[in-house]
């Protein structure tokens, strides 16, 4: 909406000018997800409360200590987090960009995905919700039309196409298998980020993380000064998705002031799908899926953990590779206390995400 104060008036008034420029309405898109998760966070955390009667099912399996501590805790915080980043996006970002909405639907539709689905497990009291075959199903159908969508939109030559980290100008021409392998990053991103949320602030740190790294990369490969110096695909356009990493970066900070430990509330499943979605839709925009893997580098761990645990605990008959799986529950198992697992976590991510932005200029 802003964007629009530059177009139409920019010329008379030379102050609006200043709405023009993507970083400005980078800093500000997470000046106004912060405020918004502020101002909104306290009256939603009551009304969620009120309104779960026990709060998130606690499975009691898991951790002896999230039983204790645990029971009660709302959840569906994510609506926070969908609530800021949405709002601050349709502010600051130029709304006749076509990626910008292709990012928002997918993000909104997987979080209404996983808003069912917490909600099933909140009626039912259990860990369960949804099945998961038909959650898994609607997953692709989403992540299908997203990556048409890019398809689509983007520059015919790369439409189809990947980039590889550490090679200049190599592009792999995926043709129709761009939409299986756009729904293998959208879909494993999502459920990587939902396996990674599991302790207080664990997911939203390296959320926010990958965010900043795809901040840059946006910005890098929207600008063809940037693109070509950097010898990095130029795609037009992609630059406004800065403004979403933003927002997504404003809003998860305002979601940490209140799941920072003992959380408050937990984002669900509502957030959890939505951020990884986010993430997953952003770096094929960007041609930067395999990047993604890098900086979100925390997740793919957290997800092959449960992998290879299952399979293994499958395959020999009951024995387990980890003390539990995904991995920060190993850590918790062997007794390292919640916050210490997720602050080393933290750390883990933001190396990671460095080790990605270095890959831009390693060609
Ligand atoms: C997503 N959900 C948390 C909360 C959050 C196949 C198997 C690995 C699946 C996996 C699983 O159930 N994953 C579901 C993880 C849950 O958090 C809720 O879910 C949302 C995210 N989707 O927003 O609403 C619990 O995590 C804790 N939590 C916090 N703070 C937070 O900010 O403390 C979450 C957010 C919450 C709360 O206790 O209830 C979860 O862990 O379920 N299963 C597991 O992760 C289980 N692992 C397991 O079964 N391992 C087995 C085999 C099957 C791999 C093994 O290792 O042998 C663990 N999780 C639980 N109990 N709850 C261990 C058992």
């Amino acid at each position: 909406m802003f964007y629009y104060l530059y177009t139409l008036y920019g010329h008379d008034i030379l102050f609006f000018n200043v709405f023009r420029y993507i970083t400005f309405r980078t800093v500000s898109a997470l000046l106004t997800a912060l405020f918004i998760s502020f101002l909104c966070g306290p009256p939603l955390i009551r009304w969620l409360k009120r309104h779960q009667r026990h709060g998130q099912p606690i499975r009691d399996d898991g951790p002896a200590s999230h039983l204790l501590t645990k029971q009660g805790t709302p959840t569906m915080g994510g609506t926070l987090l969908l609530l800021g980043v949405t709002l601050s996006t349709l502010l600051w970002a130029n709304l006749e960009n076509r990626y910008i909405w292709v990012v928002i639907l997918v993000t909104l539709g997987f979080g209404c995905l996983g808003a069912y689905d917490d909600y099933l497990k909140l009626t039912k009291n259990n860990s369960k919700g949804f099945s998961g075959k038909k959650k898994f199903l609607i997953q692709i159908i989403i992540s299908a039309i997203g990556a048409y969508a890019v398809m689509s939109i983007g520059e015919p030559a790369l439409s189809t196409s990947t980039s590889l980290p550490f090679f200049k100008n190599i592009f792999i021409d995926l043709g129709y298998f761009y939409i299986p392998f756009g729904i293998f990053v959208i879909v494993g991103a999502s459920n990587a980020v939902n396996l990674t949320d599991g302790l207080d602030g664990l997911a939203i740190g390296p959320v926010m993380s990958v965010a900043a790294c795809f901040v840059l990369i946006s910005y890098l490969v929207g600008n063809h000064i940037f693109a070509n110096y950097l010898q990095i695909a130029f795609i037009p356009g992609t630059g406004e998705l800065a403004i979403f990493c933003g927002a997504l970066i404003g809003a998860g900070l305002g979601f940490l002031w209140f799941n920072a430990p003992p959380a408050l509330v937990f984002m669900g499943d509502t957030g959890s799908l939505s951020a990884g979605a986010a993430l997953g839709m952003i770096s094929m925009i960007t041609k930067h899926e395999f990047i993604l893997a890098i900086a979100g580098g925390l997740f793919v761990m957290e997800a092959i953990s449960v992998i290879l645990q299952v399979g293994y605990f499958r395959l020999s008959g009951g024995k387990r590779i980890f003390l539990m799986a995904p991995i920060h529950h190993h850590f918790e198992k062997k007794g390292w206390s919640e916050p210490t697992v997720v602050f080393r976590f933290w750390i883990i991510s933001i190396v990671l995400a460095l080790l990605a932005l270095t890959t831009l200029k390693l060609r």
